[in-house]
């Protein structure tokens, strides 16, 4: 039985791209239950296929490794988070918000800091330096000058990569830029309002010149965080980590109990203040939402 990816799901259908393909991709329906069931069938999931003339039938998906939930893809191996130095600015709660997202997927991630060509050396670098000191891989580069160009590309190499990051921060050009031929539409930031327009629509999974796929999505203008627990929130600040175990209480938050060992840390600048009122923040929303569940 032959076996492929879904690279690209529209209306029903579902195109595979065989496992050795010279790229050409299999148009294919469901079969029985997987017609059925919603989500059966994810873009990124391996399946069976049956073979009619040229058309395939899926019969079977295999286990999933992950399931990104935004944007829904399975079997992920890297989430490549990225903002821009300016154009539109980086805005620290936004990307906690992003941040914790990704952590909280399981699946690796790192952070890409574009645009790298509009501000000046110092500043990108010590908003890169920032955030390498939260714990977080850091890549700048620039469309413009092709600055980390090589070394985002080696960083896909053989994977299946997911851009995101707020929209107009170029992660349709850095992709054209990375894998050129790909032809991404890409748009021009809005004057006014200091972000894109939104010009990445559908979800797909493109080969790269690496022989890595890359999926492409839509800025995020919202994220929510409805699902996690307050409790678990501080999980997602990787650098809140070793201090935890000074906490007095196991179930601490590290908001108003006494005797924590997180704010001890903030007090001490072993914890950066803005991560942690960042932290505060989230936190109150996190906690907004799970009310709403349990009223
Ligand atoms: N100066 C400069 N401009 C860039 C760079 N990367 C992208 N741009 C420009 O920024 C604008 C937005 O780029 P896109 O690639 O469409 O942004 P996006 O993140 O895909 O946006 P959405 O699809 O809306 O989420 C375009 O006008 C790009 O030409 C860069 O490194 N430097
Ligand atoms: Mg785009
Ligand atoms: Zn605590």
């Amino acid at each position: 039985m032959p076996v492929g990816r879904i690279v690209r799901s529209i209306a029903g259908f579902f195109y595979v791209e065989p496992v050795e393909s010279d790229g050409k991709l299999i148009e294919c329906a469901a079969r029985g239950k997987l017609k059925y069931q919603s989500e059966a069938l994810v873009v990124g999931d391996w399946v069976d296929y049956e073979l009619e003339e040229t058309k395939g039938v899926i019969t079977r998906v295999h286990p999933r490794e992950n399931l990104l939930k935004r944007p829904y893809i399975a079997n992920v191996n890297l989430i490549v988070l990225v903002f821009a130095h300016t154009n539109p600015d980086p805005n620290d709660l936004l990307m906690a918000k992003f941040l914790v997202l990704a952590e909280s997927s399981g699946i690796p991630y790192m952070i890409v800091f574009n645009k790298t060509d509009l501000v000046s050396k110092r500043k990108a670098n010590q908003l890169a330096e920032k955030y390498r000191n939260y714990g977080y891989k850091v890549l700048c580069t620039s469309v413009v000058s092709h600055l980390g160009k090589r070394k985002l590309q080696q960083e896909l190499a053989g994977k299946v990569a997911v851009f995101a990051g707020p929209s107009g921060v170029g992660k349709s050009a850095l992709l054209n830029m990375v894998s050129p031929g790909l032809e991404l539409r890409t748009g021009a930031v809005s004057e006014k309002i200091g972000r894109g327009k939104h010009t990445t629509r559908e979800v797909q999974l493109l080969k790269t010149r690496q022989n890595g796929y890359i999926a492409d999505t839509p800025g995020f203008t919202q994220i929510d965080l409805d699902f996690i627990e307050p409790q678990q929130l501080s999980d997602y600040f990787p650098e809140f980590e070793s201090f935890k175990e000074y906490c007095k209480f196991s179930t601490c938050c590290h908001d108003a109990e006494p005797q924590c060992g997180v704010k001890q840390a903030v007090s001490e600048c072993k914890v950066d203040e803005m991560r942690y009122q960042n932290y505060l923040e989230l936190l109150a929303e996190v906690r907004k939402f799970y009310k709403n569940r349990y009223r």
